[in-house]
């Protein structure tokens, strides 16, 4: 008799159960929503209203799960994953199709470097907690904090449209034509953006590429306004 074969177990192919801790104008969330539907995952959803209850982030059974006392949370077979990024390039290991991130180190690099652009050098600037320690702790005015706001977009996204206006490699997507974790962080910053009313005329490329994803139902689908829990 020849070895015995082991198939693979059914539970380690199996899609997990997943739960997702979400709040809809969170936009590490949306990061998060977007990868799950071109994933053609679903999640249950729980909300949690950063505003409402004095910030339900705040309560003691979230923080448990997410000593960060942030949104999103990923609850995978019931294992809690934190950080949007990590969730979404753990989603990415489970379900390989479609990828996220290119095959070529460089490519791979490349589109990590977009995403991080944003996501590191962004998106914490403008966060919640941020704006409120500006407030109560510093004492600076709403005009004010709506100024610093824009300016770290605007440095940042001036940034981003040199690097992807003039980029070979840039295509009908950050990267190439087909959505990648670039454009999965790219496009929620810029609806934070025309939240707080930046012009964003003067970036055309990312405009560009935010059109060319909203023509995808897994970003549509995931936008703040199209959510269950949106007030
Ligand atoms: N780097 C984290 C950021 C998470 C984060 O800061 N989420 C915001 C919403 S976009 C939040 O929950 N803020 C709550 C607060 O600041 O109190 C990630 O990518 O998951």
């Amino acid at each position: 008799m020849g070895a015995a074969f082991s198939a693979p177990s059914i539970r380690s192919s199996a899609v997990p159960d997943l739960i997702l801790y979400s709040y809809f104008r969170s936009s590490a969330a949306f990061r998060v929503r977007i990868a799950l539907n071109l994933k053609g995952l679903a999640a249950d959803m729980r909300f949690i209203h950063l505003l409402k209850d004095g910030g339900q982030q705040y309560a003691d059974a979230y923080r448990k799960l997410n000593p960060q006392q942030t949104v999103p949370t990923l609850l995978s077979d019931g294992h809690v994953l934190t950080q949007s990024l990590a969730i979404i390039e753990y989603l990415d290991e489970i379900v390989p199709a479609p990828p996220l991130l290119p095959t070529a180190p460089l490519a791979r690099a490349r589109v990590r470097q977009i995403a991080l652009s944003v996501a590191c050098d962004i998106h914490p600037l403008n966060n919640l907690r941020v704006l409120r320690h500006l407030k109560l702790g510093l004492g600076v005015d709403d005009g004010a904090r709506l100024e610093w706001q824009r300016h770290w977009v605007r440095e940042g996204f001036e940034a981003l449209e040199t690097m992807l206006s003039d980029d070979p490699a840039s295509g009908r997507f950050c990267y190439g034509d087909s959505p990648t974790l670039a454009d999965i962080c790219l496009v929620p910053q810029m609806a934070n953006a025309r939240r707080i009313q930046l012009d964003l005329a003067p970036y055309p490329t990312l405009l560009r590429i935010e059109e060319a994803a909203y023509r995808l139902p897994a970003f549509t689908a995931a936008r703040p306004e199209n959510q269950l829990d949106a007030a």
